[in-house]
């Protein structure tokens, strides 16, 4: 009975905390059901982080000149890192870091369905910078005012270096566009293949999201997944015009009375099937992590040998 109380009484404290927009740290009493929404939601994001390097790292040797091969490198290279903060952000809630990577690898964890898209030629670095980052920032900036502290606080370095990545895949894209007859088609061709794809990036619709409705009473997702799709189609479509690119969608239309575009039905079967694992690519990802994990042994173990080595010293 005692015990039940206490409960009733933790509970109310962070219910209170929630509402007041007092944000939840890792030693803070919180239910298990928020504590593994957490997990889950940060540990997928930062899975995506990681297989999200491969698309992109695949282009660095072939980037047309030095500028860009270091504004590529760069770019990967802090999707590494984003992946890391998200790790420890994961750990803060008792996650175990190799178990979760573990859960990728068997292919038990999921991530973005973004990622199991090839990369055919240089324009789709432009569009995944421009369509897969522009969507990533719509859905991060709400996330840097989510409940959990080392979360939200993550997401606001990982937002200003989103920009960055943005910008960079706007100015390949657009230089493209307005290049020779040959590049404009590519630049075209790399849309044409990433749009849908980017769209779906925002989750199931409303109606079939089964997370969303209890993630927003918890202050986790600050807007549901249509509201953000909605944001993105609004935003990226006056971009698209202004680059003389054509989006691949015959019902998009500007709406002047919501002032919104009405757009397309999502292929919510391909949706489903490359979450699944059915994509064209999702096998080529595990693999590579796991082979790249199985090829970074001997650095571990190099490393763990050292740090013991050093200890003994101490001790000694
Ligand atoms: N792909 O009920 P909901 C980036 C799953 S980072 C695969 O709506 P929720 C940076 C979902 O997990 C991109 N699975 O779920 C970058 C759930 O499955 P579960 C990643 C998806 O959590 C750029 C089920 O469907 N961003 O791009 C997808 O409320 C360039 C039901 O869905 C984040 O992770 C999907 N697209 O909403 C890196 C942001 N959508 O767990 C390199 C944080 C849904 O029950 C290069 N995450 N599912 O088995 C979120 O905001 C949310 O988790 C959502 C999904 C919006 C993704």
């Amino acid at each position: 009975m005692e015990n039940m109380k206490n409960i009733e009484e933790l509970q109310r404290k962070f219910q209170e905390k929630i509402d007041n927009d007092i944000r939840i740290e890792p030693n803070d009493w919180m239910p298990e059901d928020y504590r593994q929404t957490l997990i889950r939601q940060i540990s997928q994001h930062a899975h995506s982080e990681i297989v999200g390097m491969l698309p992109e790292g695949n282009w660095i040797t072939r980037a047309p000149n030095l500028r860009r091969k270091a504004v590529l490198l760069a770019k990967v290279q802090d999707e590494a890192g984003h992946g890391l903060y998200l790790y420890s952000a994961c750990e803060t809630l008792g996650a175990d870091r190799e178990e979760t990577i573990d859960d990728l690898h068997s292919g038990k964890a999921k991530y973005s369905s973004i990622f199991n898209y090839p990369t055919l030629t240089w324009a789709d670095m432009g569009a995944i910078g421009w369509l897969v980052d522009g969507a990533a920032i719509m859905n991060q900036v709400p996330l840097c005012r989510c409940s959990y502290g080392p979360y939200a606080r993550a997401m606001v370095r990982v937002c200003k270096e989103e920009s960055f990545h943005q910008r960079q895949g706007f100015e390949i894209i657009s230089k493209l566009a307005q290049g020779t007859p040959v590049q404009k088609e590519m630049a075209q061709d790399a849309l044409n293949r990433f749009w849908w794809p980017a769209l779906m990036m925002f989750g199931p619709n409303d109606a079939e999201s089964k997370h969303t409705k209890q993630s927003m009473d918890w202050k986790i997702k600050r807007f549901t997944n249509d509201e953000l799709r909605q944001q993105f189609v609004d935003v990226t479509v006056p971009q698209a015009e202004m680059i003389g690119l054509t989006v691949p969608d015959k019902d998009l239309k500007f709406n002047e009375e919501t002032g919104h575009y009405e757009f397309g039905e999502i292929d919510w079967t391909e949706f489903w099937e490359v979450v699944k694992g059915n994509g064209p690519c999702n096998h080529d990802r595990i693999e590579t992590r796991r082979a790249a994990k199985e090829n970074g042994a001997w650095v571990r173990e190099a490393a763990n040998a050292y740090a013991a080595k050093k200890k003994m010293r101490k001790t000694a």
